[in-house]
């Protein structure tokens, strides 16, 4: 048996980042699959691993502890793989950039699809999406990161902030072109790290691994192709 199941859609998305971490770890889950995760949902609440509105949920075997909400998943995988910051202001630090990371795709996908894209829309939105990216490149300047080397948060190896970042930025530039050259353009000492970081053996395999399960699909919904409507790609 593996050492975890975790729930999430057949999708990147937000559940791309806890796979990131466990596949950077070197651990093997079990993906429950879209029809265990429908199951649940509908089901009475006593029933579920762990409460939960939406997916992920992340179940540790060994340990016998399940939970949901992406941050609060990231922060036990970190504690648990050593992969956080050692002050306590760096481990906040590290989930709150999985928060922001969080909060980025909550918004490119207008909150799981309450309304469509549209040409106008996006025109108001790109500026904050901007502004997101900037927090990534101050963050990043902050703690010493330069083009060609470094992390987000300073220190010797990749954590887990490096890991949700790289995974936030190169799905979304790999799926969107678009995207793409407004990172660049934005935050390019965060392009180049999530570039760099991305191509670590076990992540440029989950990337190969997610393009051969996935295809296309990032978010998924009508809310994913009305952003290739407005975005092209
Ligand atoms: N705040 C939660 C959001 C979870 C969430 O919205 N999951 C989506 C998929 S990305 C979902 O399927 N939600 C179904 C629902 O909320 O009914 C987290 O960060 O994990």
């Amino acid at each position: 048996m593996s050492d975890y199941t975790l729930y999430y859609w057949s999708l990147p998305f937000r559940g791309q980042f806890v796979r990131a971490v466990l596949a950077y770890a070197g651990k093997t889950w079990t993906e429950a699959g879209d029809e265990a995760i429908s199951k649940l949902m509908a089901g009475r609440v006593r029933d579920m691993p762990a409460p939960f509105m939406g997916p992920p949920v992340l179940v540790d075997h060994g340990a016998d502890v399940a939970l949901s909400q992406t941050p609060a998943i990231v922060l036990y995988l970190g504690e648990t793989l050593g992969l956080l910051p050692e002050t306590p202001a760096g481990r906040a630090l590290a989930i709150k950039v999985v928060a922001d990371a969080n909060d980025v795709i909550d918004e490119l996908t207008l909150d799981g699809g309450r309304q469509m894209w549209t040409a106008k829309r996006w025109t108001e939105f790109e500026p904050r999406l901007r502004k997101w990216m900037s927090f990534w490149e101050e963050t990043g300047r902050r703690h010493g990161l330069k083009k060609t080397s470094g992390h987000l948060l300073g220190g010797a190896a990749p954590g887990v902030a490096d890991i949700v970042t790289a995974t936030l930025w190169t799905t979304m530039a790999d799926h969107f072109p678009a995207l793409d050259a407004i990172l660049q353009d934005e935050a390019p000492l965060t392009a180049a790290l999530s570039r760099r970081v991305a191509a670590l053996p076990p992540l440029a395999a989950l990337a190969e691994t997610a393009r051969a399960d996935y295809g296309e699909a990032w978010c998924g919904g009508r809310i994913e192709a009305s952003l290739r409507k407005v975005l092209g790609g």
